[in-house]
């Protein structure tokens, strides 16, 4: 699905709108240079499962591009796309009865990975409010 040349381009636009963040293993994933279990991808996203579900369905969906965090994000179309694509796939998982969708932010938001990422969890019962 994406090519030499295309990660050439989004490198480009990366540096472009958001300087030269730091590389995450999120990069790595979106390269294919480490296993990841892909459950969808297009030419601007993917969702893959987190490799320490919190729910029995616990699946990541993450730009291409390696935006740090959705605060120093700067297209809201991506953003919209993203989820949409976080819906679309939770429909292909079958989680009818609801699910729970998260973006951790920075510190205080116990953001660990540094490449703006949406949780989608579901398959059980979710309590409110969030620890
Ligand atoms: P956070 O929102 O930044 O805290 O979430 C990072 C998530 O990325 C967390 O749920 C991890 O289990 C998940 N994850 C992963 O799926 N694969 C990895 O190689 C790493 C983290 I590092």
């Amino acid at each position: 699905l994406c090519t030499g040349r295309d990660e050439v381009r989004l490198a480009e636009e990366a540096s472009r709108k958001y300087g030269s963040p730091a590389p995450t293993i999120f990069s790595k994933v979106v390269d294919k240079s480490i296993p990841a279990d892909i459950i969808y991808e297009d030419e601007k996203c993917l969702a893959f499962r987190d490799i320490s579900p919190q729910a029995p369905v616990h699946f990541l969906v993450i730009p291409r591009i390696p935006i740090p965090r959705i605060s120093e994000a700067k297209d809201d179309d991506l953003l919209g796309h993203l989820l949409v694509v976080a819906k679309n796939v939770a429909k292909q998982e079958s989680l009818d009865e609801g699910y729970r969708v998260v973006i951790n932010d920075g510190k205080h938001g116990s953001q660990s990975v540094y490449h703006l990422h949406i949780h989608v969890l579901g398959g059980r019962q979710m309590s409110w409010p969030p620890g």
